[in-house]
């Protein structure tokens, strides 16, 4: 495996900046043929998302059950998970495990009650306003089978979740063929304190807790990642529901000089690029001679990670070294593409921060890498991928948030006020917003 290194400044933006559009994802012959088979025809992806959703509204769970039975090639009876099944696959996982997500959880915990806002109200002559701010009612978060069933990621939505006061946090993940969900998700969804789980994914999952069925209740937010049919079922179900945002495969992005150590520079690459075939592992330095090594350590970590294949794959993919002329561009690039993480290893990143415009997260220095972010540092690992990072946040409190205004005029405001207003609805052709004003101004 040989990552593509470029010397041109020009060359790596044009790289960067290449589009890749969801729904020109190819889908495997694998899949496709999966397709064929369950639908008769040779659908895109965002076709059969619209078939399940249909159904699913129409059908409720029975089309959750024949869904799950044709993907997941399980027959379930109940879609919720029993409490019994919570606490045996508790008892099934290692308990330095459990611990470890016990840990996580209380990091990320007290990562996010530095977040809360208070409501606030104003008050003078004019009487009173203010926003008062409520948690969301019942939110729902997604958790993936296949290669990324991650319990992790599910105490990075669940307990920010719960930190905002959400009622009632509901969590929909795909079961194995013989019916069980795999219990390190069961008991991270303990520990994050999810209060129902239900054997349900895809594209099915959403548009259950979307629209709800007898089973699944419909919820207000939608969060997680999910493969593309997931993904697509979001952006349909958007309005309905809320969203958190549309992720893509993961991305990190590492600016190094001269001072660091490419064995450390190619291992925190490598640990990105094993998410995903689709993964984004990128560096950019000013440094040559540290391309030309980690390019070297690259090749010699790969062969004994055991997911050398899929990361191999990423490398190959959208790998890439770029070598710049100074800093300032690296920063540039680094901006244009607005990676999910941004890894500073310089020998004085924090001299940089104020260059850093657009990213998920920012991790500083050699001893701050993106793989404590994914787990234990505290901010949530849910971050903005595929250039989001332009107009959007990582995961935290807010999310789970909403404002009320709130108005509170006294006679004296009213008096104040209530010209303008009324000039205003005049100029705008309405005059029953105009009398309802001037009927208490007595004209
Ligand atoms: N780096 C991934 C999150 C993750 N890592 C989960 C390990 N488990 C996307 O930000
Ligand atoms: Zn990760």
């Amino acid at each position: 495996v040989t990552v593509r290194v470029l010397h041109d400044p020009a060359a790596a933006r044009e790289f960067l900046l290449r589009r890749r559009r969801l729904e020109a994802t190819e889908l495997p012959e694998r899949v496709r043929a999966g397709i064929r088979s369950i639908f008769g025809a040779d659908l895109t992806a965002g076709e059969v998302v619209d078939r399940i959703i249909a159904d699913v509204r129409q059908e409720g769970d029975a089309a959750l059950r024949r869904y799950t039975r044709l993907l997941d090639g399980a027959e379930l009876d109940r879609l919720e998970v029993a409490p019994e099944e919570i606490a045996a696959a508790t008892a099934e996982v290692p308990s330095d495990v459990l611990e470890a997500l016990r840990f996580a959880r209380d990091r990320i915990d007290a990562f996010h009650r530095r977040q809360l806002r208070s409501s606030w109200m104003h008050f003078d002559e004019d009487g009173a306003l203010g926003q008062i701010i409520r948690p969301l009612e019942r939110v729902g978060i997604y958790t993936p089978g296949g290669r990324a069933p991650y319990p992790s990621s599910l105490l990075m939505s669940a307990v920010p979740a719960r930190v905002a006061g959400v009622e009632e946090i509901i969590v929909c993940a795909p079961p194995e063929r013989d019916g069980r969900i795999s219990p390190l998700i069961l008991a991270a969804a303990d520990i994050a304190g999810v209060d129902r789980v239900f054997k349900v994914g895809g594209a099915q999952a959403i548009a259950a807790m979307a629209y709800g069925t007898e089973s699944v209740p419909r919820v207000d937010k939608i969060l997680g990642p999910g493969n593309i049919f997931v993904v697509l079922a979001k952006r349909r179900v958007y309005g309905e529901v809320d969203i958190d945002q549309l992720p893509g495969p993961t991305e990190t992005l590492l600016i190094a000089d001269e001072s660091a150590d490419p064995a450390l520079c190619a291992a925190d690459l490598l640990a990105q690029a094993e998410h995903d075939p689709l993964a984004s592992p990128i560096l950019l330095t000013t440094s040559a001679q540290l391309a030309e090594a980690v390019k070297q350590e690259l090749t010699a970590q790969l062969p004994a990670l055991e997911r050398a294949e899929i990361a191999g794959e990423a490398l190959v993919n959208n790998g890439l070294i770029a070598v710049v002329p100074d800093l300032p561009t690296a920063f540039d690039l680094a901006n244009a593409y607005a990676p999910e993480h941004l890894c500073l290893l310089l020998a004085e990143p924090w001299a940089h921060l104020d260059r850093v415009r657009h990213a998920g997260g920012v991790f500083l220095g050699e001893s701050s890498p993106e793989v404590l972010g994914d787990y234990t540092a505290g901010p949530s690992h849910v971050m903005p991928t595929g250039q989001t990072a332009r107009f959007s946040s990582p995961i935290n409190v807010e999310e789970f948030l909403k404002i009320i205004s709130v108005v509170g005029i006294n006679r004296e405001g009213l008096k104040r006020l209530g010209p303008a207003a009324a000039t205003l609805a005049r100029a705008e052709g309405l005059t029953a917003h105009a009398r309802a004003i001037e009927r208490r101004l007595g004209s």
